[in-house]
């Protein structure tokens, strides 16, 4: 079975994504995501111009060998581009291979090891009453387990927090609320500014607060977004220790991975990294130190199903376990494959879910389902995700950004 074409589809249904679709010569097709948030055309001249055209004639089932081919045929291994392309190959591939065989993907990937997926959603609030309310909408949705994020007195916008200043016109003409898309349409990326003192001298009351509100029970997560310096994120870490948190995220940058180390010995709050990562070698000190507790890559931006499976294998090792990023710029691609993955891998921890809006969609048809705050995969054959050419071709790509971080003297910052 060889593989024809492959096609990298670039559309902008409420947000812009980049979507690889390869066919063989006996009519399959696989779908794979490749959208790296506020750099999507790079992805797809990566796919378009170097990719794509070294697929065709290659044997669709040789799924392990063709991953090696990308990467160390690249010559110039890793890094976000890369690995996403990659990843859009592997989870096409590992779609056709699965209707080949006429099941679901992930009784490819070993069958199912539970029910569905706990997920968790993005609650957050300016001040603590508006808060209150996205957490009470979350629940009311289905959702069991809530991230919170919140203003910081002192900083017009922040991270994470929807408010209806932040509203912008979408691709779409629709108003986007600030948690639903955080690239924001323009030719620029938006200026916010930030106070690290500020945050931590706030954050902890906020989750006072929430514990007051809604008891000792609910699964709470947050995310430090990459801001604080390794004491500084040992400092929240221990702050936060009574509120009992799930886990806090990115709460430093990691590449340099001993940086956790100070985290680590001064906080028992779990932690969570990854997003930004792209191989398994981003995780290997962090693993065999015992530094981190949840996996936070998604399928698209760690080079596939291939490369993120062994990622968890070797997370189970050390029982760390998946906590897989499922923002909106994961494509309904990318989270179809996260689902399918995520139902049969042993070391399953929870899966970040943000909704995507209607009018994605309408271009991404999938068969997986939200129940009793669960994802729970389809049993079509493959991922269970069609790709609407029509839909797509209405939906122009359009230029938008992440915002960038500016400390209060002007120092760029992360955001
Ligand atoms: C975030 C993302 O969901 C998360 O945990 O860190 O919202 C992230 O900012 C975006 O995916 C960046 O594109
Ligand atoms: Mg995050």
């Amino acid at each position: 079975m060889k593989i024809e074409s492959a096609e990298v589809l670039v559309s902008s249904p409420g947000r812009n994504f980049v979507t690889l679709r390869i066919t063989t010569d006996d009519g399959y097709t696989g779908l794979g995501d490749a959208t790296v948030n506020g750099r999507e055309l790079a992805v797809a001249s990566y796919l378009e111009d170097h990719v794509v055209p070294l697929l065709i004639g290659l044997d669709a089932h040789r799924i392990e060998d063709t991953w090696q081919y990308l990467y160390r045929g690249a010559y110039w291994r890793r890094g976000p581009i890369t690995m996403a392309a990659i990843a859009a190959v592997d989870t096409a591939l590992w779609d056709i291979k699965a209707k080949v065989a006429k099941m679901p993907l992930y009784q490819l990937l070993g069958g199912r090891s539970r029910e569905g997926l706990l997920v968790y959603g993005h609650a957050s609030g300016a001040e603590l009453p508006e808060l209150f309310d996205s957490i009470r909408e979350h629940q009311e949705e289905g959702y069991r387990a809530i991230r919170v994020q919140t203003g910081v007195p002192g900083l017009p916008s922040v991270y994470g927090v929807a408010s209806s200043a932040n509203a912008q016109q979408g691709g779409m003409g629709v108003t986007t609320r600030y948690d639903h898309e955080p690239a924001r349409p323009g030719e620029r990326p938006v200026e916010e500014s930030w106070d690290t003192r500020a945050y931590i001298r706030h954050i902890p009351t906020v989750f006072e607060a929430v514990r007051n509100e809604f008891g000792p029970e609910l699964p709470l997560l947050h995310d430090a977004h990459h801001r604080l310096t390794p004491i500084e994120a040992a400092k929240v870490g221990k702050l936060l220790e009574p509120y009992d948190l799930f886990w806090l995220e990115d709460v430093t940058p990691a590449e340099n991975q001993a940086a956790l180390r100070r985290v680590r010995e001064h906080t028992t709050t779990p932690l969570a990294i990854g997003e930004v990562f792209n191989t398994i070698y981003d995780y290997k000190d962090l693993f065999e130190e015992q530094l981190i507790d949840y996996v936070r890559s998604p399928i698209t931006h760690a080079g596939g199903i291939t490369a993120l499976r062994r990622i968890f294998d070797y997370a189970s090792v050390y029982q760390i376990k998946s906590g897989v990023h499922g923002p909106t710029d994961v494509s309904p691609v990318g989270l179809a494959a996260a689902i399918h993955l995520g139902i049969a891998i042993p070391n399953f921890g929870i899966q970040e879910y943000m909704k995507h809006s209607a009018a994605t969609h309408e271009v991404f048809r999938t068969d997986f389902a939200f129940e009793d705050g669960m994802l729970k995969p389809g049993e079509a054959v493959g991922l269970g995700v069609e790709y609407d050419d029509e839909a797509g071709a209405g939906h122009a790509y359009s230029p938008a950004y992440l915002p960038v971080a500016r400390l209060l003297d002007g120092s760029m910052h992360n955001w």
